[in-house]
């Protein structure tokens, strides 16, 4: 049986259940899902104190963003959807480090109406905007990050790399879709480490896994590693170092994930490979310089601006 099909069958015992309502291992089952429990509108209360340590850690991991129904509707749809578009189906032996980290699937919303309502949601965009303190987010792209049941380590690494951006306001929401302990692969922060310079200069692979570790310990970071409880989320800036262990569990890790740039921002030149292969994919035809203002990059959130 190769992998696919095993992932295909494992998943769909243990995330698709034939009957009553979609079950996630580690939550409680509640039964019809509400859609008023299901608020992805309002607005997250963000206070001054959350504002600085995001400010200051690079990072924060924030409790009851997502109700646990909204986790519990969104998942099936981000799995089912995982499961359709992924495109690796190398055994696990036979991956790279980085192949080995997760089934990596982008813009899923897309691909559904469902997730496009998470991606899209008011709540998330503002939120990301309060914490980088800029008027407006426009999409970047969002994410599958689905740790398979001995998937490997996520190496240490800074989103940034691998965006041709000119400033350093963008963040990515870290959206876990279960609970998530240590030991399933929670991300990891190192704290206060998106003004280290060391290391920015490296793609996620054994490499990068070495040297910034090193780098990180020589000058003593603190790492911020905890367990995500349902509806925790948490949002790092584009420079932040993190990594993620490997998933121990015997259950998938199901993680989507959502990047924002401040709406104003405009690319830069690329300065390596892969920032010239993200234009490619995610901002065809926007040149340094422009703010990518296109269909697919659409402003999610921008404060009403007094008159
Ligand atoms: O989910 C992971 O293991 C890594 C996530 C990550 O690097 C990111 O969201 O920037």
């Amino acid at each position: 049986m190769d992998v696919t099909t095993e992932y295909r069958n494992r998943s769909t015992q243990m995330w698709r259940p034939t009957e009553g309502p979609p079950r996630i291992d580690g939550m409680k089952s509640t039964g019809e899902i509400s859609t008023a429990a299901v608020d992805m509108e309002s607005r997250y209360p963000v206070g001054p104190e959350t504002v600085r340590r995001f400010d200051e850690q690079g990072f924060v991991r924030l409790p009851d963003v997502l109700s646990r129904q909204a986790v519990e509707r969104f998942e099936p749809e981000i799995t089912t959807k995982v499961i359709e578009l992924n495109t690796m189906h190398l055994p696990m032996a036979e991956r790279s480090t980085y192949q080995k980290a997760f089934l990596q699937v982008g813009n899923l919303w897309r691909h559904s109406g469902l997730v496009r309502e998470l991606v899209f949601s008011n709540r998330l965009a503002r939120l990301a905007a309060e914490l980088m303190g800029v008027e407006g987010v426009r999409l970047y792209h969002d994410q599958a990050l689905y740790k398979e049941t001995g998937g490997g380590i996520t190496p240490w690494h800074a989103d940034q790399y691998y965006w041709p951006l000119s400033s350093d306001r963008c963040c990515t929401a870290w959206i876990p879709l279960q609970a998530t302990p240590v030991e399933m692969g929670a991300l990891s922060f190192a704290v206060g480490s998106h003004r280290f310079e060391v290391g920015r200069d490296l793609e996620i692979s054994d490499t990068s896994e070495r040297e910034v570790q090193a780098a990180l310990a020589a000058q003593r970071f603190a790492v911020a590693q905890e367990p995500y409880d349902v509806g925790d989320v948490s949002f790092h800036q584009g420079w932040t170092f993190h990594r993620a262990g490997r998933n121990g569990s015997q259950t998938p890790r199901r993680v989507m994930t959502v990047i924002y740039l401040d709406a104003d921002l405009a690319l830069a030149e690329p300065v390596n490979a892969n920032q010239e292969d993200a234009v490619r994919r995610y901002l065809p035809g926007i040149a340094p310089g422009e703010v990518p203002d296109t269909p697919t990059t659409p402003v999610l959130y921008r404060a009403a601006t007094a008159s």
